[in-house]
Order: C-alpha cells, then sequence, then structure tokens
C-alpha cells in the first residue's frame, strides 16, 4: 500500500531526508542552512521538561465516576448526584523516586484523581494510604530530603529516613503502613486510594460536613514480597505501569468503589482523634463507609508526554459543594501543586488539553508563555469592567475555603476604620500638599488623557470620580473636558 504521508518540518514544510545532512560535496561540511538537521538536534535537546520533584514515577489512564447512590443530603456537587457519569484521569505513582526508578520500590503510591466536571476540573489528589508522615506542610522539603538522596554521594541512605522518621514521632502511622504489606503494592489495580485529606461537603441547603474519600479496588488488594519486588526492579522497573497499559489493552478496566466516611461538623471538636490531623484516621466503627458509586479506568493516554507527563493535578481545582479544611497540609498543598506546575510545565499548564476543564474558562488571566487559548477580542482583561466581560458571582461560586475557625472566612474589604474612605487621602494630596501650578498641571493631564481617546460613555462617572476626590478639581476637570481642553 503506498505511503501516502510525507514527512514536514515543524512548520509543515515538506522536507527533503530525514536520513542525510546538507553538505558541500558528499565529504565537504554540513551546511548551516540545513535547518531540519538544526530542528531535529535543538528539539531533541528541549525534549524534557523537569520532572515531578516528588512522585516523577508514575503512569496513567482515563475513565468515568458514576454515582449510584444518593449522597445529595452531603453535599450540592454536581458530579457527586445521583446518576451522573464523569470522565477522570488518573495517574498513579511511587513518591521518592525519579522517572528512571523502579515502579516496585516500598513507597506510598500516588493515586492523583481528576474529574472533568461541569463546574470546572475537581483533582483529589491522594494517595494509596489514608494517611502521611507529617501533618505540617512546613516539614514536607525536609520529610522529602530525607527519604532521596545525600546532598555529598547522591546516593539514598535509609540512615537519613529512619533519623526523620524518629525524630519526628508523627511519621509512626505512615511508616507502618509503608513498611507493612500495602508498601509495595502487587500492581496499582489491586491497591486502596484516599483523598487522604479530610474535606469538606456542603449541601444545597449550606449544611456543612467532614468527609474522608475511599476508593476501594474492586480487584481486591494484593501486594508484592520484598523479595519479589526486588527481583521485578531489576527484571521489570516499569512493571506498573505495563501492567495498568496492558490490562486496558486487553479491555480488563479496573474498577474501584468510591466511599465516603461523613462527619457532622459539631461532632469535629468532641471526636477522640483531631479529624483534621493527616496522621490520623477516623474509625470506621464511628463513622461507617458510605457508598457512592464506581470509578473505572477504560481508555489508555494516546500520548505518555502529552497527557501523562504534562498532566498537572492540583487540590486547588476544587468546584461548588466541596471545600477544605483545617488540615494544615491540604491547605498547603492548595498553594504548592499549581506554582510546581507553573514552573515544571508553564504558565499556561492548563491550556493543555489534559489539564483543560470541559466547560468554557471565563477568566482574566491572559498572554504568558506558550497560550494558545483567548476570549473574543471584545472581552476586556480586566474586572471590573463595563463592557460585557465575566462577572464573578458568588452564588455561583463555591465557598471553599469557609468554615467556622472561630471567626468566619469571608471576602470583604477591610474594617473600615473612622476615617478610611477611597478618596479622603487622595483629597488630601491634592488640598494639603500640591501647590496651584501643581493642581493646574493635574488637571491638564487628566483632561489631556481623558480627551485621548476615552469614550464619552464614561464622561459622567469620571467627572463623579473626580468630584470625590475634590469638588474643585472635579468641577475644573469637567470644564476642561467639555471644552476639548481650551
Ligand atoms: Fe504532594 N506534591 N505534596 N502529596 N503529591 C506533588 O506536585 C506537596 C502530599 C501527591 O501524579 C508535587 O506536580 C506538599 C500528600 C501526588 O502528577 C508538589 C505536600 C499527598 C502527587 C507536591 C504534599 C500527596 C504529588 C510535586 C505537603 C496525598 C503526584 C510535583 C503539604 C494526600 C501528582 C507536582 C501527579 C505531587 C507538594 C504532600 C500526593 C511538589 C507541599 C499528603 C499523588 O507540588
Amino acid at each position: 500500500m503506498t505511503n501516502t504521508r510525507f514527512t514536514t518540518n515543524n512548520a509543515g514544510n515538506p522536507v527533503a531526508s530525514d536520513d542525510t545532512s546538507l553538505t558541500a560535496g558528499a565529504q565537504g561540511p554540513i551546511l548551516l542552512h540545513d535547518h531540519y538537521l538544526i530542528e531535529k538536534l535543538a528539539h531533541f535537546n528541549r525534549e524534557r521538561v523537569p520532572e515531578r520533584v516528588v512522585h516523577a514515577k508514575g503512569g496513567g489512564a482515563f475513565g468515568e465516576l458514576v454515582v449510584t447512590e444518593d449522597v445529595s443530603a452531603y453535599t450540592k456537587a454536581k458530579l457527586f448526584q445521583p446518576g451522573v457519569k464523569t470522565e477522570s484521569l488518573v495517574r498513579f505513582s511511587t513518591v521518592a523516586g525519579e522517572q528512571g526508578s523502579p515502579d516496585t520500590w516500598r513507597d506510598p503510591r500516588g493515586f492523583a484523581m481528576r474529574f472533568y466536571t461541569e463546574d470546572g476540573n475537581y483533582d483529589l489528589v491522594g494517595n494509596n494510604t489514608p494517611v502521611f508522615f507529617i501533618k505540617d506542610p512546613i516539614k514536607f522539603p525536609d520529610f522529602i530530603h530525607s527519604q532521596k538522596r545525600l546532598p555529598g554521594s547522591g546516593l539514598r541512605d535509609h540512615t537519613m529516613q529512619w533519623d526523620f522518621w524518629t525524630l519526628r514521632p508523627e511519621t509512626a502511622h505512615q511508616v507502618t503502613w509503608l513498611m507493612g504489606d500495602r508498601g509495595i503494592p502487587r500492581t496499582w489495580r489491586h491497591m486502596d486510594g484516599f483523598g487522604s485529606h479530610t474535606y469538606q461537603w456542603i449541601n444545597a441547603e449550606g449544611e456543612r460536613f467532614w468527609v474522608k474519600y475511599h476508593f476501594k479496588t474492586d480487584q481486591g488488594i494484593e501486594t508484592l514480597t520484598a523479595a519479589e519486588a526486588d527481583v521485578l526492579a531489576g527484571t521489570d522497573p516499569d512493571y506498573h505501569r505495563a501492567d495498568l497499559y496492558q490490562a486496558i489493552e486487553r479491555g480488563e478496566f479496573p474498577g474501584w468503589t468510591l466511599h465516603v466516611q461523613v462527619m457532622p461538623v459539631s461532632e469535629a471538636e468532641g471526636y477522640r482523634f483531631n479529624p483534621f490531623d493527616l496522621t490520623k484516621v477516623w474509625s470506621q466503627k464511628d463513622y461507617p463507609l458510605i457508598k457512592v458509586g464506581t470509578w473505572t479506568l477504560n481508555r489508555n493516554p494516546r500520548n505518555f508526554f502529552a497527557e501523562i507527563e504534562q498532566a498537572a493535578f492540583a487540590p486547588s481545582n476544587i468546584v461548588p459543594g466541596i471545600g477544605f479544611s483545617p488540615d494544615k497540609m491540604l491547605l498547603g498543598r492548595v498553594f504548592s501543586y499549581a506554582d510546581a506546575h507553573r514552573y515544571r510545565v508553564g504558565a499556561n499548564h492548563a491550556q493543555l488539553p489534559v489539564n483543560a476543564p470541559k466547560n468554557k474558562v471565563e477568566s482574566y488571566s491572559q498572554d504568558g508563555s506558550m497560550a494558545y487559548s483567548f476570549n473574543d477580542s471584545a472581552t476586556p482583561v480586566y474586572a471590573p469592567n463595563s463592557f460585557g466581560g465575566p462577572h464573578a458571582d458568588p452564588e455561583r461560586a463555591g465557598d471553599d475555603g469557609l468554615w467556622d475557625f472561630g471567626t468566619e472566612a469571608v471576602r470583604a474589604d477591610y474594617v473600615q476604620h473612622a476615617e478610611d474612605d477611597d478618596f479622603g487621602q487622595a483629597g488630601a494630596l491634592v488640598r494639603d500638599v500640591m501647590d496651584d501650578a501643581a493642581r493646574e498641571r493635574l488637571v491638564g493631564n487628566i483632561v489631556g488623557h481623558v480627551l485621548g481617546g476615552t469614550s464619552v460613555a464614561l464622561y459622567e462617572r469620571i467627572f463623579e470620580y473626580w468630584r470625590n476626590v475634590d469638588a474643585d478639581l472635579g468641577k475644573k476637570v469637567e470644564e476642561g473636558v467639555r471644552s476639548g481642553g481650551e
């Protein structure tokens, strides 16, 4: 069959050869204008983006969440309403190993889930353990440094690990998980996933609940012994990545059943463990699992780098009906992930197809490296505006950052003090600091700027603005503008 696909360069221009560089004579120098050769070598040097500083080695797939139960009493989140189906992405990973490290090292496994909901992306970036080593984000860089490599030799070092763990007793619960069977899952299909943190659910009546997520594997828990894992680390370092990919290729779609534990807000204070301490679980006797639905992985990535290496999960991607909690680790992560993505993938990482939400983005971000989606040109990129740009609506938005921490989290102006107002100090500047000449120049500058192309529709608002600063100034500005600056 004739191959009708012809090679081009990255600009789409047909190229003469993928096999020989352009030289002056068969053995002469390579010619600088062999720009296709240069494009191939230069792009090759730039193929890698920085690996994730933790969770560098992983793999992932796409799937679907189906809500089979009714948990609307606890949350108004659209993706958790009865019968709702939501496309999903997951990336499983180890924590401490670099990109080329073995899948079967003893380590917690990242269990990063994205749900492409009609209210934007909801990212539940969990692990395969319900707890974590530490409970304050300020310890995270220290913890990770102790799990990775000695600064001098560049070697991993168990002394460092045990030194940190034993100096921080809160690590004991997670280290017990880690050193037990669950520390080396047989495959990613045979492990549970957890949101780990305590999150908040808010129902349609505004009632709040604390919740913990449990994704129980339908494949059953299976683990590797240390001996089995050590052999695979040598013979098949991508064992877990291959297992997931091949299972989906075979049509053997792995599934998990999503449950939540729900704690009424009123019970948090008196509970025997601090419900926000990430090193603790809630007893399932106290707060039994409530089934929500099923989550199935049924599609492999078409391109590993584009869809998995560049996947940018962030706990800050959260939707109405779901909120954060006093869990300091969660709040630290709400900053850290998007920051990591801006560095690792780029300022416009959220515009990449795998990271882009399914609903229309109506934000006031613009430009930045590799920007390629934008609003229509008639929409200004500032708020407020008088030209029909998007406006924020607290009713539609989530109240993700709110809970009772002794005072309410509010989005409000500063508390107004005795002389606080927006114009008082500007007026004092005009009246008390400027002299007549400076005031005259001020009027001239304002009038000149307004007449330099400002829409007449704004004039009244501009005059009112300057009258609020100083009555006389406002009068002079209006006179100047109306007289065309004469
Ligand atoms: Fe992460 N974590 N983390 N982490 N984490 C990252 O984001 C961070 C923590 C988890 O497959 C980073 O893109 C801080 C807990 C997963 O793409 C970074 C703290 C849990 C993944 C980051 C934690 C996780 C990451 C590194 C302490 C389970 C991989 C690169 C407050 C509940 C996601 C990146 C993927 C990745 C920060 C602790 C899970 C640096 C500051 C606890 C699954 O942003």
